[in-house]
């Protein structure tokens, strides 16, 4: 196998006997988040296709996201830093009902890596919860990502219930169950502020820079 084969392996089998290594290895390569993004990220998608397929159990997808996360965790000191002032402040939050964190823990790292002083509210965040830390924080954005269709649903509510709270900070939205349609028709005119979609991680840092202009 080649080493991205080997890459992508480590998340579908769920194991991370050789994972250390073979990070390493590719690093003399790729830059980290080509590493995530490429071989680890397609990993992820196979896990997702045998899930459906029945074929991979919950406890299963459970070490590959343990997997993902060894991999992320190990990545992470070897991504470019800004050490420019502090950019502004963001709330990060998966939402209501929704437990997948991997997706809103590289936006973290993204965004924290470049300026942005991140409050991690962690995963199944409730609107009211994500009110109280608004208007403890005074953030200059509220991140939300969330990966179930119901998600999607959720987002809608956050967004009136943070209307109905008089807050108006910027929202950015990302997760796999989003499009940037349904962000604009659906979540947008439930908002007083602006609400964004990203796709991945990195639009998510360039669209909370525009934010900042
Ligand atoms: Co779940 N799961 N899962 N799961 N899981 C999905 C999402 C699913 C598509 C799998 C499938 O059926 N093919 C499916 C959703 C179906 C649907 O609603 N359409 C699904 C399901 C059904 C479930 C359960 C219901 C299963 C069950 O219990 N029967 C259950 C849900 C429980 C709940 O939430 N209440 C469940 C549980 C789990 C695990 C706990 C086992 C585990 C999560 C572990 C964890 O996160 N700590 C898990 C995993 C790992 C997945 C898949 C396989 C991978 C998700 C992932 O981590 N991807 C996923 C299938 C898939 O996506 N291929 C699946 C890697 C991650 C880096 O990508 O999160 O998309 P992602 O983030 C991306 C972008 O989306 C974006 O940036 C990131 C990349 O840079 N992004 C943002 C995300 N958030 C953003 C926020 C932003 C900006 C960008 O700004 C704020």
């Amino acid at each position: 196998l080649t080493l991205e084969e080997r890459l992508s392996g480590y998340v579908v089998e769920g194991s991370k006997d050789g994972l250390p290594a073979d990070i390493d290895a590719a690093l003399q390569k790729y830059a980290p988040l080509e590493i995530i993004n490429g071989p680890l990220m397609a990993g992820m998608e196979e896990v997702g296709r045998l899930f459906n397929n029945n074929e991979l159990i919950v406890a299963e997808v459970l070490q590959s996201a343990e997997v993902m996360k060894a991999s992320v965790a190990q990545l992470e000191p070897h991504m470019e830093k800004d050490e420019s002032a502090v950019k502004g402040k963001i709330l990060l939050a998966t939402v209501k009902g929704d437990v997948h964190d991997i997706g809103k823990n590289l936006v973290e790292i993204i965004l924290s890596n470049n300026g942005y002083k991140i409050v991690n509210l962690g995963i199944k965040v409730p609107p009211e919860q994500i009110i109280e830390a608004a208007r403890a924080e005074k953030p200059d954005a509220i991140g939300l990502s969330g990966l179930l269709v119901k998600s999607a649903q959720q987002m809608v509510i956050t967004a009136q219930d943070l209307r109905t709270a008089g807050i108006d900070a910027p929202i950015l939205v990302g997760g796999a169950a989003l499009t940037r349609k349904f962000t604009k028709n659906r979540i947008a005119p439930e908002y007083d502020g602006i609400v964004m979609y990203a796709k991945d991680a990195m639009d998510g840092l360039d669209i909370a820079n525009k934010l900042g202009d």
